[in-house]
């Protein structure tokens, strides 16, 4: 059993909707143990887009770093994830964050989330969701 840790951000459409929806569609894919608040934030790297609603959980799962990945992008799919710009406005982005503490750098599957320390969005809500949480790598 694996315990994984997922962001999840919106900034189109009913967003609260859309975050409520994954983490349903989420619990399907093993054991959901902690949900963080809510946070509505700033947008980070593409600043001319609506505001972000962001939150971040804990899974426990049985599926692969890989599996999970793949289930978590046909959840964003499911929620009329369309890709165009990069960082730019989107429905759903579920990103996997850690996994355990694997170290894993391939191609479309990175983990830990290369950007993730440098980002308030993910970091506040790992907070408060898991304040004893170390970084595999950073020791953060
Ligand atoms: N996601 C991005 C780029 N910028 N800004 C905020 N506030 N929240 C996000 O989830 C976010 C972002 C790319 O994934
Ligand atoms: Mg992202
Ligand atoms: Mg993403």
């Amino acid at each position: 059993m694996a315990e994984a840790w997922i962001g999840l951000g919106s900034n189109l459409g009913n967003r609260r909707a859309h975050l409520r929806g994954a983490l349903r569609e989420m619990a399907r894919l093993g054991r959901l143990r902690a949900v963080s608040p809510l946070y509505e934030t700033e947008p980070v790297g593409l600043r001319e887009q609506p505001a972000f609603l962001n939150a971040v959980a804990r899974l426990e799962t049985e599926l692969g770093p890989g599996e999970l990945l793949d289930a978590l992008l046909e959840i964003e799919a499911r929620h009329g994830r369309v890709r165009g710009v990069r960082n730019g406005p989107r429905t759903l982005d579920l990103d996997l964050l850690f996994y355990n503490d694997a170290v894993i750098r391939e191609p479309g599957l990175e983990v830990p989330h290369p950007r993730l320390h440098e980002r308030r969005f993910v970091l506040e809500p790992l907070c408060a969701a898991a304040p004893g949480l170390r970084h595999p790598l950073l020791g953060l």
